[in-house]
């Protein structure tokens, strides 16, 4: 079996709805920056006008409902085009790739979540993807709390944001378990704290990784 290939400079920021990623990136982003690193930040699905096209059609309510296969595969056809035009050529150049999102939040989502086989989505890692973050942090939060801080923010929910809890509280015990199974990995950081907490955690967690 081919292994996945990791890159140093690859660092993922996972979490379910309202956990505060973007706040995260941008202050992982500055810091790096400030320290003269050249940084790309992107985000899953999307990431190049092809996986863009495919993320309105994974999010807009308007269609009809997608079947599990269908949302995994479509997922799966973002990050392929992603990674290729993207994160790779990115990672090569010697940037940092700060990532909203990856393979992760597909065994969340549609395996834990959606209940389908975490075989076929390995898979399709393997066989389509090929690459996994060296780094990877997971900012957990109650689901009803997280919920509550998008609720706040205002705005129509996307297809996916308008599931039931249980189907969130589902994809949130999907990701503790992988953090679970792979502690070199992933950071995970308690993101019902105040945004300043939170950032601070990554930052430090970063500054270990980097020693
Ligand atoms: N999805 C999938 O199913 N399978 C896959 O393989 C992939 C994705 C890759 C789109 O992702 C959807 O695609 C997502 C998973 C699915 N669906 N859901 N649900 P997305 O990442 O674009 O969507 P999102 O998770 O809903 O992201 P977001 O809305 O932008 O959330 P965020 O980046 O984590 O949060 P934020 O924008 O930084 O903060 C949200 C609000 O909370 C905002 O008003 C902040 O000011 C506030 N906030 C943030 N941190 C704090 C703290 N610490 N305290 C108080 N308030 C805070």
């Amino acid at each position: 079996m081919k292994p996945l290939q990791t890159y140093p400079r690859f660092v993922s920021i996972e979490g379910g709805e309202g956990a505060g990623k973007s706040t995260v990136i941008n202050a992982l982003r500055s810091v790096l920056e400030a320290q003269g690193e050249r940084v790309v930040s992107t985000r899953e699905p999307g990431g190049t006008p092809l996986a863009e096209m495919i993320r309105d059609l994974l999010l807009d309510p308007a269609h009809e409902p997608a079947t599990p296969e269908t949302e995994t595969l479509l997922m799966f056809a973002a990050r392929a085009q992603h990674v290729r035009e993207t994160i790779v050529p990115s990672l090569e150049s010697g940037a940092w790739v700060l990532c909203d999102r990856f393979t992760d939040s597909s065994y969340a989502y549609q395996g834990a979540g959606r209940g389908v086989d975490a075989a076929f989505i390995a898979t399709l890692e393997r066989d389509c993807v090929g690459i996994v973050p060296a780094l990877t942090f997971l900012l957990d939060i109650d689901v009803a709390a997280g919920r509550a801080r998008m609720h706040s923010r205002g705005g129509a929910p996307d297809r996916i944001e308008r599931e039931r809890d249980e189907f969130f509280q589902r994809v949130r015990a999907g990701f503790l378990h992988r953090a679970e199974a792979d502690p070199r990995r992933f950071r995970v950081i308690d993101a019902a704290q105040p945004m300043d907490v939170v950032a601070a955690a990554a930052l430090s967690a970063l500054e270990a990784y980097r020693a």
